[in-house]
């Protein structure tokens, strides 16, 4: 019998899914308009404890175009002091991270395959003109569990390359409702926002395109 992985069982129920062999999945209109009106719901809840915040990068000290926050037990940061790290208090407020949402906990229980629960949900809000440059996410200790994207708002230029900075990158529109898993050998792919097209939708409150990641943290 031919054995179906997660991807595979999505993909024949769902339309529209994009399956790679190296374990990226993209999943378009995964949440539909009600269920990302209710998301939008729990992250105002999390903003209001947890506020966005525009962090640094660690050698230049460069400020980044995306403002973050993070829900869950742990939070990714960044500073020139630091670098990029996880840590499980707000860096301004010094508070800890607000609980992860139950509808972030289920999600990822549905499109994961992992067994055990997230324990960082970093939350980028992108304003007219922000971008996130090429990068790979490595500063996990569990990098054979995926990470889960979920979009929000206005429509963004995605881009996925390989293991190195220099392999040849392919491009998709993630807009509101997407789900995108990194998994398998494209966890560790460089990838990055190169544009967000400003005003293609009204679902963020005051605009922009908000992207929450879900990761393992720990081994
Ligand atoms: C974004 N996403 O879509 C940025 N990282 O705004 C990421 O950096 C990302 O989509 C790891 C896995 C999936 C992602
Ligand atoms: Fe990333």
């Amino acid at each position: 019998m031919l054995a179906l992985d997660g991807g595979d069982r999505i993909a024949s129920v769902f339309p529209g899914t994009h399956v790679m062999s190296n374990g990226f999945r993209h999943l378009p209109g995964w949440l539909d308009a009600q269920a990302q009106a209710a998301l939008l719901a729990d992250l105002e809840t999390v903003i209001a404890r947890a506020p966005f915040y525009r962090p640094v990068m660690p050698r230049t000290g460069k400020p980044f175009s995306v403002e973050m926050t993070n829900c869950g037990p742990l939070g990714w940061v960044s500073d020139q002091a630091g670098g990029y790290r996880y840590q499980a208090a707000h860096p301004i407020t010094g508070t800890p991270w607000p609980a992860m949402p139950d509808r972030l906990l289920t999600l990822w229980a549905e499109v994961s395959n992992w067994p055990g629960p997230p324990e960082a949900c970093l939350v980028n809000r992108y304003r007219a003109g922000a971008r996130l440059g090429s990068h790979a996410d490595t500063d996990e200790a569990e990098p054979t569990a995926p990470v889960v994207s979920i979009s929000l708002g206005d429509d963004a230029v995605f881009h996925l390359g390989g293991l190195r900075r220099d392999h040849p990158k392919q491009r998709m529109w993630l807009r509101s409702g997407d789900v995108v898993v990194l998994g398998g050998q494209s966890r560790l792919f460089y990838h990055g926002v190169d544009k967000v097209l400003a005003g293609s939708s009204q679902v963020v409150p005051g605009g922009g395109r908000i992207n929450l990641t879900l990761r393992r943290v720990t081994p």
